[in-house]
């Protein structure tokens, strides 16, 4: 009896080891497993919902990774655009080099623009222009398409996100805690149709920041 606690404790203290290192790999911003989308934000004409794993029956490796829930981003594009969704995250990330996504195309593929907002003048906060540009701080995008279909995984490096706004801000990659900054202080995701005028639908699940 005396052995097997000891057998048991061993094996505690390895997964509990296991589950410490995966730790300091990646920083999970959502998987959508919650069966909530309370972290984030959407504006402009998209309407978000979580929904159950549409591939989830069947063998697809990224699929299985993606659980029993997604978020499913569906509307109509006026002039390309269909509008998108954040969440500030307001976190020290200069420890990751990438941003990873799975992204589930249906219909009408078009394109994700993906925007990352670092904290420049050391207040936490994205003090906004009337057009929702940032004032003080750096602004990063990078646009992938959507393909499809069924999911596939992208992974971002930082070094692909282009600054958006030069002049304004440091201009500068910076998304540290260090002078008060909040560092990486808001992920944006747009959309963007494939038409002028046309639907959208889209999932996505797992976004992390990584190595
Ligand atoms: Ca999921
Ligand atoms: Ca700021
Ligand atoms: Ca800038
Ligand atoms: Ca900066």
């Amino acid at each position: 009896m005396q052995k097997l606690k000891w057998v048991l404790f061993l094996v505690l203290f390895l997964v509990l080891g296991t589950v410490a290192s995966a730790d300091l790999t990646f920083y999970l911003v959502d998987n959508f497993e919650s069966n909530s989308a309370s972290r984030w934000f959407s504006f402009g004409p998209i309407e978000m919902k979580v929904v159950p794993n549409p591939l989830n029956s069947k063998r697809d490796l990224i699929a299985e990774s993606c659980g029993n829930y997604l978020l499913n981003l569906s509307g109509k594009a006026n002039d390309w655009y269909i509008g998108g969704i954040g969440t500030d995250l307001m976190l020290d990330a200069s420890s990751y080099s990438r941003l990873q996504i799975d992204i589930y195309g249906s219909i009408n593929y078009g394109k994700l623009r993906i925007e990352l907002y670092d904290d420049d003048n050391g207040n936490s906060q994205i003090e906004q222009d009337k057009n929702w540009q940032p004032l003080y701080d750096d602004k990063w995008a990078v646009e992938i398409p959507i393909l499809g279909p069924g999911f596939t995984r992208v992974s971002i490096p930082f070094s692909a996100f282009v600054d958006d706004n030069p002049g304004i801000g440091d201009d500068k990659w910076n998304p540290s805690n260090q002078r008060g900054s909040a560092g990486l202080a808001r992920l944006q995701m747009v959309f963007v149709s494939k038409e002028k005028v046309g639907k959208v639908d889209v999932g996505i699940d797992n976004i992390l920041l990584t190595y």
